[in-house]
């Protein structure tokens, strides 16, 4: 039993940023997304008696042992829960424009929950395929909602796991600025368990979340774009204020990023509703007004080109393609 499902990337407004248990990836903190249309992973699953060892297909390519460590953690939760012991093949096809450098962890963790638990006969609501990605990759127990949705951080594995908030039809949209002077990072695990351990900001960053997380559902549930966009670029910067404490100090700034963030300010300069939000990399994604996209874009042509500058509108749940 296979079938196609698709899960759509989220981009965090109140950031994840550190982890209180490693092993199980329970986050220090809650942390609330929008999902968005623009970026999706496709994935099937296969348990097959016949294989010697699970398979990850990416893109058409077969990928090496280190690359399925995170698809392996969902695979061995699957085999659990379902009594089997099959090995799997896992192909995966990642709608993410080439060249871009956005990260598909969540939308390819999501993906695969879905696809594998389906595969082993296992009918699992929300909540249970938001665990099970969670283990995969934290972000990715987002991708299982549309539209908003804050991962709840709990205590353990039963408790820690996304609620949906708001199903985001209303004027919100973003438009992602993907910056060319990428340097090799610091991954998100390593930078978020290397913040944890050594920045002197993070209890700073941890101090400011529940102020930030309450006043963010209210700007959601008044359809303030204003509001949303103003106190997810504080979030932001707060949490990329913890990587420059770290030791050794890093960050995922570049020139570029910069160029970026003073584009977004003069944006507001001129009357439109415009803030950036950056995550474990170089690029700025501008949380703005669905209906000021074009405009928006059009603006930011002057100091990019038009492959750098791509849109989107709030994005659905995890589903099952026909
Ligand atoms: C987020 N990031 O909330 C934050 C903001 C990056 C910055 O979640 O170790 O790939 O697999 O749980 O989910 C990226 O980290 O990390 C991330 P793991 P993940 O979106």
């Amino acid at each position: 039993m296979t079938k196609w499902t698709r899960a759509h990337t989220n981009i965090a407004l109140i950031k994840y940023w550190g982890k209180e248990n490693e092993q199980l990836i329970i986050p220090k903190n809650n942390s609330l997304s929008l999902t968005l249309d623009a970026f999706y992973t496709d994935t099937q699953v296969d348990f097959d008696d016949s294989l010697s060892e699970d398979l990850l297909i990416l893109d058409g390519v077969e990928q090496d042992t280190a690359s399925l460590k995170k698809v392996q953690r969902v695979l061995n939760e699957v085999r659990r829960q379902a009594g089997i012991e099959s090995k799997a093949r896992v192909e995966s096809i990642n709608h993410v424009p080439t060249a871009a450098g956005l990260a598909s962890s969540a939308s390819g963790l999501a993906a695969l929950a879905g696809a594998a638990s389906y595969a082993a006969g296992l009918s699992l609501n929300k909540e249970e395929l938001s665990k099970l990605a969670r283990i995969g990759s934290g972000s990715a127990c987002r991708s299982i909602f549309g539209g908003f949705a804050e991962w709840v951080k709990g205590t353990d594995h039963d408790s820690s796991f996304a609620v949906p908030v708001d199903d985001a039809k209303w004027d919100i949209g973003m438009l992602f600025i993907v910056v060319n002077d990428a340097k090799k990072e610091v991954s998100s695990r390593e930078g978020m368990k290397r913040t944890v351990e050594t920045s002197p900001f993070y209890e700073g960053w941890l101090q400011s979340l529940d102020a930030d997380l309450s006043a963010i559902k209210e700007a959601i549930k008044g359809k303030s774009v204003e509001k949303v966009g103003e106190i997810a670029e504080r979030n932001a910067l707060k949490m990329h204020a913890t990587t420059l404490g770290a030791n050794p100090p890093f960050t995922y700034w570049t020139s570029e990023s910069m160029k970026a963030m003073d584009a977004v300010r003069e944006l507001r300069k001129r009357g439109f509703t415009a803030y950036f939000t950056m995550d474990a990399g170089p690029n700025v994604k501008v949380i703005c007004r669905q209906s000021e996209l074009e405009q928006i874009k059009y603006y930011l042509l002057t100091s990019f080109s038009e492959s750098q500058l791509i849109e989107a509108k709030p994005g659905p749940g995890l589903y099952l393609l026909d």
